[in-house]
Order: C-alpha cells, then sequence, then structure tokens
C-alpha cells in the first residue's frame, strides 16, 4: 500500500490491527472437575495451579475448580472430558481402570512401599498413560499420589481372617475387587459421603489415607489404623483434547508450565499431610498399630494374588510397566 495513499479509514484499520487485535482475543473460561472435598490437598494444588495459570496468561484462560463432585460424580469425570461436557477433570486413577487398564497399575497392593517408588511407577506409567488418553481425544497434564493406604478397623485385626464378613467402605470396582478378595463386603461410599457414612455406623472397615481418615473424622466409628502402606493412589489431571487445541500456543505453554509445578507441590504436600494427619488420628483416639505377624503375612499373599490377576486382566500391557519397575527398583 502506498503511504501517502493511506486514507483515514485504511489508518484506523491498520491501527486497530496493530493494537487491538493480539489483546482482543476473548478470555477463555475452563471448568475442572473434581470428586474430592474443596478443603483436600489435592483440590488446593489445583486452586494454586489456576492462580498460576491466570498470572501467566494475564486473564487470557481462567479455570474454575469444581470441587466434591458438584460438576460431575468422580466416576463420570472422565467421560464428560472426553465427551467434552466439561474441558478438564480430575481422577482417581484406579476409576479410569475399567476404559484404560494400565491406569490400574498404582492400585495394585503392596507394589509400591514408598513416595520414591511410586514416583518411579509414574514416570513408567505416564507414556503409556499419555498414549491411551490421546488416542482418546484427550491430553494428561499431572498425576499426584495420595498418601499410602492404611487399614482402619472398628475391631483389632489379628489377621485378614478377621475381615471376614465386615463391611469395608469402597469407592470404585478396583477397591470393592480388594474388599471382596479380603473376604470382606463391600459398601459404595465416596470420598464426599465417608464422612456421613462413619456416622451412621454403614461400614466396618476401609482402607485409605491418613489424610482421608481425619478429612472424614473416622474415630467416629473407627478405632484402629493399621499403617499397612498397601499403595498410593494417584489423581491423575486431564483435559479435552480439542480444548486443548482451541488454546492460544502461549496459553498452553503456561498451562503446561503450571502443571509441570503443581505436580511437584503436590507430591511434596502429599508426604507433609500424610504425617501431619497420623498424628491428627491418634490425637483423636485412633490407634495406630503396628501389623502383627500374621496379618502382614496374610496381606501379602492377597497383594500377590491382585498381582497375578492384574497382570492376567491386563495382559502382556502389564509387562511394559512391572518389568522396568522390577528392574529399576
Ligand atoms: N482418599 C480417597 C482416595 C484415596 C484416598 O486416600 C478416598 O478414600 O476416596
Amino acid at each position: 500500500m502506498d503511504r501517502a495513499r493511506i486514507s483515514r479509514r485504511d489508518f484506523a484499520l491498520l491501527a486497530c490491527g496493530a493494537g487491538v487485535l493480539p489483546a482482543a482475543r476473548a478470555a477463555v473460561v475452563w471448568r475442572l472437575a473434581t470428586g474430592y472435598p474443596a478443603e483436600n490437598f489435592h483440590t488446593a494444588n489445583l486452586l494454586a495451579m489456576a492462580k498460576d495459570v491466570e498470572a501467566a496468561t494475564g486473564g487470557q484462560l481462567r479455570i474454575e475448580i469444581h470441587p466434591a463432585n458438584t460438576l460431575f460424580a468422580l466416576n463420570a469425570i472422565r467421560a464428560a472430558v472426553q465427551e467434552g461436557k466439561v474441558e478438564a477433570g480430575e481422577a482417581i486413577m484406579s476409576s479410569l481402570a475399567a476404559d484404560v487398564p494400565l491406569a490400574g497399575a498404582d492400585s495394585v497392593p503392596f507394589i509400591t512401599r514408598s513416595y520414591a517408588d511410586a514416583q518411579m511407577l509414574w514416570r513408567i506409567q505416564r507414556p503409556l498413560i499419555e498414549q491411551a488418553f490421546a488416542q482418546r481425544g484427550m491430553r494428561v497434564l499431572c498425576a499426584v499420589a495420595w498418601p499410602p493406604q492404611g487399614l482402619y478397623s472398628t475391631r483389632p485385626l489379628g489377621g485378614v481372617g478377621d475381615l471376614r464378613g465386615m463391611r469395608m467402605r469402597a469407592y470404585n470396582d478396583t477397591t470393592a475387587r480388594i474388599a471382596t478378595l479380603m473376604g470382606a463386603v463391600p459398601v459404595d461410599v465416596p470420598a464426599t459421603g465417608l464422612d456421613k457414612a462413619l456416622a451412621e455406623g454403614r461400614i466396618d472397615c476401609m482402607l485409605t489415607s491418613a489424610v482421608t481418615g481425619v478429612e472424614s473424622h473416622a474415630w467416629q466409628s473407627m478405632r484402629y489404623f493399621y499403617e499397612i502402606n498397601a499403595w498410593f493412589p494417584k489423581n491423575l489431571v486431564f483435559v479435552n483434547g480439542k480444548a486443548w487445541d482451541a488454546l492460544a500456543q502461549s496459553s498452553r505453554n503456561s498451562l503446561a508450565a503450571a502443571c509441570a509445578v503443581a505436580e511437584a507441590r503436590g507430591w511434596a504436600r502429599s508426604a507433609e499431610v500424610a504425617a501431619r494427619s497420623t498424628d491428627e488420628l491418634r490425637r483423636n483416639g485412633i490407634k495406630v498399630e503396628p501389623v502383627s505377624f500374621l496379618l502382614g503375612r496374610d496381606l501379602q499373599r492377597l497383594g500377590e494374588n491382585f498381582s497375578l490377576n492384574w497382570v492376567k486382566q491386563v495382559g502382556v500391557a502389564a509387562n511394559d510397566i512391572f518389568i522396568p519397575y522390577f528392574e529399576k527398583r
């Protein structure tokens, strides 16, 4: 265009294009659904991540966190994200196992015995989970472990036989299977309903972390907590692929960076919260007991049985996780 002949109108349009357009891209608001309470450390970590993203993008990407099953129930979140009903979600990986079998690896009992083990398992699982999610039109952002799963009981437990017929709280198919394997009767109670179920005396035992025990006031009916460290379940955060693709590249970069920070922060918080919560259980009168030789031996056998079944069920793909895991461990 001949500079000398720029009309007033052209000038106005050019000015508009140069100055206004880049900032004119509408701010994007995403919703992230989770099944865990607002006060839980996972949720706090997601809120911090959303704040980081908003700051890094100058408000171009805002993520609203919807806790406690308010948007979708925990076990429906994966499908809701996949179908684009919500842009992002967080779910416990064992609840994804029916659709993505390798996601069940972290809830195979007695495979990971420490946070370091759990992190190693996640490093091995991650590319496989990312691939499975990509095939379903989703993108994985991060995963954070819960504190180790311990065994709560209303009665002292000398061996697994004592669990026979007890009503054991479960929150998905995987935990229901573990309850059945232990000879207990699974009772489905989501994390958000646990406080009430304990108050009403609907369960006699449960496998969960010290922190969930504190948040649900386990001492309402549970008397014993056995630190069996059965597994370190992880919460996975993922987004709908189309929603991701629609983001500006700079927002994608900011989100990926904030999630990497959130993952590291989440694992550190998990370990802190684990120690603090066990003390809190004690302060509230729960007996934190070592596992007797017999109970330990029984649990070990059950774990082996469960592992074997898991490998049978998942098939050769299980080797892609367990072979490198046991090689490195
Ligand atoms: N708390 C959650 C999942 C694992 C955990 O430690 C629950 O019990 O539902």
